[in-house]
């Protein structure tokens, strides 16, 4: 699937969707990504697919495939399936509770030990808090934190002038992967004449809070 097919693709699904939204970061967007829109087998099939290929183009170097509840948890699933399926990769794939249990297997992490390198799989970074959250999981069970990846690179600055994916990539010295980022989605826009409204919103949104 090429960029423009996946925006097609999350414009279809209404997981993307353009208008007026406040962020966690309290910051008001022109758009939204809700990746919980995801919700039918022929929509996790093709999301899961372009994750996967995306994964193998950047020829990402990991052992396990971490998704963070609860969100992460149907992506590390289905993907490992794609990357078994359409990639010829086949890798463990774990995911955490939220709440730890005190009986039975015992622990929080479910599926594959947390061993080796770890590439985390989740929706989206802004401010990248969640995603913090899980390398301080890894950490703490003895593993490597390898890389990430989002379908949604929003591009916006964190505490300083990076974004918060650089600020990531700096402070744990991994790459941050994504499908598609906040230049993609206004190049697209571009491409619509009827949407020139939205493309003005974009492009102002991004001048105030994007990254040069
Ligand atoms: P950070 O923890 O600030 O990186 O924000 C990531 C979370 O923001 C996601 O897991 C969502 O809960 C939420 N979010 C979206 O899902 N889509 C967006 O387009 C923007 C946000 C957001 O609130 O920043």
């Amino acid at each position: 699937m090429t960029k423009t097919q996946f925006i097609d693709f999350i414009m279809a699904t209404g997981v993307l969707k353009l208008g007026e939204f406040t962020l966690k970061s309290g910051r008001k967007s022109p758009y939204f990504f809700n990746a919980g829109l995801f919700n039918t087998g022929q929509q996790l099939a093709q999301l899961s697919q372009a994750y996967a290929a995306t994964i193998a183009d950047k020829g990402a170097d990991f052992d396990v495939l971490f998704g963070p509840a609860y969100k992460g948890i149907p992506l590390a699933a289905t993907t490992s399936v794609a990357l078994a399926e359409k990639q010829g990769i086949d890798k463990p794939y774990a995911f955490n509770r939220k709440e730890a249990k005190d009986h039975g297997e015992g622990g929080n992490i479910v599926g594959h030990a947390l061993e080796g390198k770890i590439l985390i799989i989740d929706d989206v970074i802004t401010a990248g808090t969640a995603i913090r959250e899980s390398m301080d999981l890894i950490q703490a069970q003895g593993a490597k934190p390898a890389g990430v990846i989002v379908a949604l690179d929003r591009m916006e600055k964190g505490q300083g002038e990076l974004s918060a994916i650089q600020e990531v990539e700096r402070d744990y010295g991994i790459p941050v992967y994504s499908i598609i980022n906040m230049n993609d989605l206004i190049d697209y826009l571009a491409t619509k004449p009827d949407m020139s409204h939205y493309l003005e919103a974009m492009t102002d949104y991004r001048s105030q809070y994007g990254i040069m």
